[in-house]
Order: C-alpha cells, then sequence, then structure tokens
C-alpha cells in the first residue's frame, strides 16, 4: 500500500512522533521553556569518560542532535574550545555518579539547540577560557530550560541570552562570580519570553542581570551585586514587558549603589512586593522597596501582571531566600565547595563576598574536587539500572525499553533519570 509518509526521509517522520499536548520537560519544569522536549524521540548516549573529546566524552555527547546524555562517570570535564550543544539534547546530570559534573575551561553555546533539557551540571569557564565570550550563550533558538545548573566565571557575560530566542526558563540556578574585568550576570535580552525563577545571582560587578524585552523574574536572591547594578533595566527604544516579583536584594561588600538602575518609559514592568537589604548587618532583616517610579529606577510600573506562564508556587521574599539557599544550584548528587562557598557568602547576609578576577587564585583556588564514584549495574547498557528496571516492570536485558514511550508521555529513561531528583 502507498502512503503519503512514502516521500518522507526518516528525519522527516521523526518530527511526527506525537508530542504530547502540554507535557513538561520534566515535572516541576516552569515558565516559558516548560515545554521543551528534550532527547524524547531520539536516543541515549552514555559519556563513559572525562576526556576533553573523542568517542564517549561530553562533548562528543552533545554534538549530534535528538540525544538523552547520560553519565557513567562523575568528575571534572576540563574543556579547551567551547562546547557547542546540539538541538533536541536532554544533559541529565543527575546521573552521574560520585559528586557529579563539572564541566571546566572555556564555556558552552545552546544558540540553535532547540528543545534543550540542561539539569544537575557546573559549568565553570574561567580565565583560561575564550576572551570576550560567555560562560553560556544562547543567540537565538527555541523551547530551552535549564533546571539545577550552577554557572560561573564568565570571561564577558556568565549566562547571557540576546537575540531571536523564544521560551527560555532558567530555575534552581546559580549564575555568579563573573571575572573581572567585565564581571557580568548577564544580559537576558529577547521578544521570546524568558522565565529566571528562585535563581542565585551572586558577586556580578554588573547585570544581575540587565533585562530586555519578555522577561518574568520571581523568587530570586541576588547578592554582593557591584557597582554597574543589580537588575538593571533596559534603557534602550525598545520596549520590554517584565514582571518583577517577590524578590530579595542583599548588598555585600561589593555592593555601591541600589538594588534597581536604569530603566526608561519604554520598560514597562509590574513590580510587586521586592525586598531589600541593604544594611550588610549580619542579618537577614530587609524591608519591601517602595512602589513607586523612584524606587525601580525610571521604569514605567504598570498595575496588571503580565500574564505569562508563572512558578507553580509564588514564595514570599523571605520564604524564597530560605529555598533558594537549600535548593538552588546543582544540589545532586552534592553541591561542590564553590556552590557552598557561595551559598555561605550569602548567608553571612552582608558581611562576605567578593568580585573576582581569577579564579584559580584565593580565595576560590579552582573547582575544587570532584569525586567520580561508580555507576550502578546496567546489564542492557540503557542508561537504567537493572534494579529500577525490575521494580518497574522493565527487562534488564533488554535496551530497546529505554526509549520506549510510557504512559506518563515521557520516554522509560527520562522517567527513570527524573525520578533521582526532586520534582520541584
Ligand atoms: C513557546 O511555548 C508555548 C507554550 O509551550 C508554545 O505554545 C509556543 O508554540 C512556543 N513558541 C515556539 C516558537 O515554539
Ligand atoms: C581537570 O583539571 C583539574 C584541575 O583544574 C584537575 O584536578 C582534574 O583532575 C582535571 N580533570 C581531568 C579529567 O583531567
Ligand atoms: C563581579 O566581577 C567583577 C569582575 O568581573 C569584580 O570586579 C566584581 O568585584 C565582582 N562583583 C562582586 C560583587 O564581587
Amino acid at each position: 500500500m502507498m502512503g503519503w509518509f512514502q516521500y518522507l526521509s526518516a528525519a522527516s517522520l521523526l518530527a511526527f512522533v506525537p508530542r504530547v499536548s502540554g507535557l513538561l520537560a520534566f515535572p516541576g519544569a516552569e515558565g516559558f521553556g516548560r515545554n521543551a522536549l528534550g532527547g524524547r524521540t531520539g536516543s541515549v548516549y552514555h559519556v563513559t569518560n572525562l576526556a576533553d573529546k573523542g568517542t564517549g566524552s561530553f562533548r562528543d555527547a552533545v554534538s549530534q542532535a535528538n540525544r538523552i546524555v547520560v553519565f557513567d562517570v562523575g568528575g571534572t570535564i576540563n574543556i579547551t574550545d567551547r562546547v557547542v550543544v546540539s538541538k533536541n539534547v536532554y544533559i541529565a546530570g543527575q546521573t552521574a555518579p560520585g559528586d557529579g559534573i563539572t564541566v571546566y575551561g572555556n564555556g558552552l553555546s545552546w544558540s540553535n539547540a532547540n528543545e534543550a533539557i540542561v539539569r544537575y551540571v557546573r559549568f565553570r569557564m574561567g580565565k583560561s577560557g575564550d576572551s570576550g565570550k560567555d560562560g553560556i550563550t544562547i543567540a537565538d533558538g527555541k523551547n530551552m530550560i535549564f533546571d539545577h545548573v550552577s554557572v560561573t566565571w564568565g570571561r564577558d557575560e556568565t549566562f547571557s541570552i540576546n537575540g531571536d530566542v523564544t521560551n527560555v526558563t532558567i530555575q534552581d540556578s546559580i549564575i555568579g562570580q563573573g571575572l573581572d574585568t567585565h564581571s557580568c550576570g548577564g544580559l537576558m535580552q529577547t521578544d521570546g519570553g524568558i522565565s529566571l525563577f528562585r535563581n542565585l545571582y551572586i558577586d556580578n560587578k554588573t547585570r544581575n542581570p540587565k533585562v530586555k524585552g519578555v522577561n518574568d523574574f520571581q523568587n530570586n536572591v541576588v547578592y554582593n551585586w557591584g557597582g554597574g547594578g543589580g537588575y538593571i533595566a533596559g534603557d534602550s527604544d525598545g520596549q520590554s514587558y517584565a514582571n518583577i516579583i517577590n524578590n530579595y536584594f542583599i548588598s555585600g561588600p561589593t555592593t555601591s549603589v541600589t538594588a534597581f538602575t536604569r530603566g526608561n518609559a519604554n520598560f514597562h514592568g509590574y513590580v510587586s512586593n521586592n525586598f531589600y537589604d541593604s544594611d550588610r548587618n549580619g542579618v537577614l532583616d530587609g524591608t519591601a522597596l517602595c512602589a513607586k517610579t523612584t524606587c525601580y529606577s525610571d521604569m514605567d510600573i504598570v498595575s496588571t501582571k503580565f500574564d505569562y506562564p508563572g512558578p507553580t508556587t509564588l514564595r514570599s521574599p523571605a520564604d524564597a531566600v530560605t529555598y533558594v539557599l537549600n535548593n538552588v544550584g546543582t544540589t545532586y548528587p552534592s553541591r561542590d565547595a564553590v556552590d557552598e562557598r557561595l551559598v555561605a557568602e550569602v548567608r553571612s547576609w552582608g558581611k562576605t563576598g567578593q568580585l573576582i578576577s581569577d579564579e584559580a587564585a584565593s580565595p576560590m583556588y579552582g573547582p575544587g574536587y570532584i569525586a567520580g564514584g561508580t555507576k550502578p549495574t546496567d546489564t542492557d547498557g540503557d542508561g537504567i539500572p537493572d534494579d529500577w528496571e525490575r521494580a518497574h516492570g522493565l527487562d534488564p536485558q533488554d535496551s530497546s525499553d529505554a526509549m520506549e514511550i510510557s504512559s506518563s508521555g515521557y520516554a522509560n529513561i527520562e522517567v527513570y533519570v527524573n525520578s533521582l531528583v526532586p520534582s520541584s
């Protein structure tokens, strides 16, 4: 029998795998990027070594589209050249044994890497990375979600989104210690929608973040920004439409300007219940910022919240601080020394924290030691350990069941990797 599909290549047939409408990237995914598809229609790739390149390396894993990337090793992957991530890749850092995965030495690009899911990985660029480049860059693309990542030591910006970009979420993540002389958290500039929920911006001189376009900024903690500014409202001719809700700004030793700067009549902000603790007295005792335009730079304050896909649970600013400090960054399998230090700086409530220009020098002394660990037994090599397969009615001798779509709408391996970590 002849059918219309005979004219389609295998690749275009792949695109017809039904996308379950409204299925979250993973349980707990929120915001504009919440429906990212990841590698659901592709195959499993095992990172089997910590080498910079070659078979089994992280670089090789993300070089091709349609993959769910699992880690059979933990440790520090030192990269020389920047890593460019392909479309439809789910990087499941939570599968790494030992103390998880750190990618160190240069930055990464998700430009054009549509449908990305990235969870539980530390991306630490550093002084030896390419001059003038970001820790993470997204210059175009759509439908991406970054969850529990830790991004530090960008040479230009640390995490920067700028261009024709649609539907991105960064949630429960750390963006910090942009290296001097730029020392930036990052630009968040697109009309296509960016959600920033429950993140920690820390120790960046400026752009914590700098926002232009469509942006939803809720329940974040911003600590020890420098003279360049904390939340910088875009002040260009383009129109911006931003929610800024229930965030907490805390001055540190480097802070010399107020929490919000710049903005103009083109920046339309719904601003509600943001707290600011400016006294650096070792106690968290901030107060609500006033609601007048002058308290939020010169932006156009609007009275109706923009109808963006918000967080499921909106916390008070004080509860957001508690939640963020307990949960932010790559907390599974464990927090590393860098993130522990950054969180401890916040808990000094103004007493400690500094901008740095060389991550290898005092006080950071590099990315620290990340233990390797041993992966659980996986007889058929499909990425799902035998014990979990048996407990969930799968066959530990049949590698084809990992990519089968379960009744939940997720591939079986996604159900497994998502079960390793809390769903919100
Ligand atoms: C952005 O996300 C929404 C909600 O998932 C979706 O309806 C829309 O098609 C997405 N935009 C693009 C360009 O994919
Ligand atoms: C990466 O570099 C760090 C030092 O910065 C070192 O401790 C680690 O062993 C290196 N990792 C590999 C896989 O060579
Ligand atoms: C942010 O980084 C810059 C260097 O890039 C540094 O000068 C500045 O002190 C840092 N900010 C803070 C608060 O440490």
